[in-house]
């Protein structure tokens, strides 16, 4: 290769890594936490469908999905590091003046995903709809509080 065009073409490929270099901590952890919710929105959403009896009820990816909101919820409290309240976050400045309410939400998702995960290896509708039901509220509990609409 000529050297201009693998110099053109280093740069291209490093481009997005440098300009992610440079975004501030609060960006990153903006796009880190709305990465975790996208994850978490991804797979609910089939499992509404099914419970609104829009889609046909299949077990293994409504267990599937539950296992991987279990998996995720945990992490999404360490995106709201402090000062990340950025205008590209639907994030409420308030979650950080009410710090231990917020977390005491984010664990309520934890534990509702985790006993949902739990009960949808059954396929056992009795349990799992109450179940579902309390991880519904879990998430709404904690958007209208604190999510911007
Ligand atoms: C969903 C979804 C949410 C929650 C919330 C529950 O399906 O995408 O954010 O349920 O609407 O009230």
């Amino acid at each position: 290769m000529k050297k201009p065009v693998w110099i053109l073409s280093t740069l291209l490929v490093l481009m997005p890594a440098l300009s992610n270099a440079s975004d501030s901590m609060a960006d990153k952890a903006v796009d880190y936490r709305q990465g975790v919710f996208s994850i978490l929105g991804w797979n609910i959403g089939p499992m509404v469908q099914m419970m609104k009896k829009e889609k046909p009820y299949d077990k293994d990816i409504f267990a599937r999905n539950a296992q991987r909101m279990a998996a995720v919820a945990p992490m999404a409290l360490e995106g709201f590091i402090p000062d990340s309240a950025t205008k590209d976050s639907d994030a409420k400045p308030k979650i950080w003046s009410n710090m231990d309410d917020f977390k005491s939400k984010m664990k309520d998702l934890e534990t509702a995903s985790a006993e949902l995960a739990a009960v949808a290896k059954t396929g056992d509708m009795a349990q799992i709809g109450p179940k579902f039901q309390n991880l519904g509220q879990a998430c709404k509990a904690c958007h209208d509080e604190y999510r911007e609409e």
